[in-house]
């Protein structure tokens, strides 16, 4: 065999001693199950799959099995079986460094990396990154992590700066609120300033009994939340109706990573939907909460509902910027709705859904 970083489709494989089988850290690390002939062929079905990272195989079974994982996700056990046996692609750093981000024709019919077709440069296979040196498999949930495409993007998991700001962590995306949180209504708040808590009821400094903001995380956008604000006649309005109202809440998950929002139209007049809003993060103790200098700004801008967007339906993801400290309590108020200069009686939505780890 020549130079390994010329060398078409082949490997040097590490046999473990008979009697032992391979067994992954996850099941979705099983590329493939079948029977071959001889370990020869279950070695070469490996070869010629550039995601296969080890192998096992039984002489009597015949089972021949792929693995994506290798030992640092993966172990090398005994088994009852004393024909089965165990191959390792022997990897190294001189595999891969003549040919990363080169030209694809230096890594044509390769196994180690694979050709971008959006760059036309060689790149580590799939479930795998660059690291510097050699492409080692992308990590699973909470694993740590050093680089932002360290984490399986296949299973939405991106590589954040945990709570404590010192390491990070393989962390998937999702709501960040359940259907039973507490959420506490305000009116006459803008972001810095102190929280005036709303109460139920009608007119100035209310919210709709009907339409409180528990509606806001039930996730469902038949039930809306509708507050008067400042706004003394519920019927005809005015034009600054319901300026500067909103809700603060503290997560039931407790601290998370907030990056992105977005927000559910309500049933009738569009001229009443939200329009700009802001978003504030706090960690305060809760009785802190109605003080404006517990609040840190995160996002100030549009809430992502377009103009006459259809009834109870959401607006498109709004993503903050750069926010990168964890928060317990959020705190978010509409500054302006959708009316343009057209009297609205109050501002109403059907959902928030706030996005994050
Ligand atoms: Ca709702």
């Amino acid at each position: 065999m020549g130079s390994p970083a010329h060398a078409i489709y082949s490997s040097t494989v590490n046999f473990s001693l008979q009697g032992h089988e391979f067994q992954t850290q996850y099941d979705v690390q099983l590329i493939l199950n079948k029977t071959a002939q001889s370990l020869l062929l279950c070695s070469a079905a490996c070869n010629q799959n550039p995601l296969c990272r080890t192998f096992d195989y039984d002489s009597s079974s015949r089972r021949c099995r792929l693995f994506e994982a290798d030992l640092t996700n993966g172990a090398i056990i005994a088994t009852a079986s004393q024909t089965s046996i165990v191959g390792s692609v022997k990897l190294s750093a001189s595999l891969y460094a003549s040919m990363y981000n080169r030209s694809c024709s230096a890594c044509q019919e390769n196994r180690y990396q694979t050709c971008s077709s959006t760059t036309n440069t060689c790149q580590c296979p799939g479930n795998s990154y660059w690291n510097g040196s050699m492409c080692p498999l992308q990590l699973f949930a909470n694993a740590t992590c050093s680089q932002i495409d360290a984490c399986r993007s296949d299973l939405n998991l991106s590589c954040i700066i945990n709570s404590y700001g010192g390491f990070t962590q393989c962390l998937i995306k999702q709501a960040l609120s359940t259907i039973t949180e507490t959420v506490y209504a305000l009116w006459n708040t803008t972001a810095g300033s102190n929280s005036n808590l709303a109460s139920n009821g009608s007119g100035i400094g209310k919210y709709s009994s009907a339409h409180g903001p528990d509606n806001v995380f039930d996730c469902n956008t038949n039930t809306k939340y509708v507050n008067f604000g400042g706004c003394n006649n519920t019927a005809s309005g005015s034009p600054t109706c319901a300026r500067n109202t909103g809700f603060y809440l503290t997560l039931q998950r407790g601290a998370s990573f907030l990056v992105a929002f977005r927000l559910a139209t309500a049933d009738s007049y569009p001229q009443r939907d939200p329009r700009i809003i802001s978003i504030e993060g706090s960690n305060s103790n809760f009785t802190e909460l109605t003080r404006g200098s517990s609040w840190i700004l995160l996002y100030n801008g549009s809430c992502g509902i377009s103009i006459n967007q259809t009834r109870k339906t959401y607006g498109s993801i709004q993503w903050l910027p750069n926010n990168s400290a964890w928060y317990a309590s959020y705190r978010f108020l509409v500054n302006l709705a959708m009316n343009n200069g057209v009297s609205i009686p109050f501002i109403q939505y059907s959902g928030v859904e706030l996005l994050g780890y």
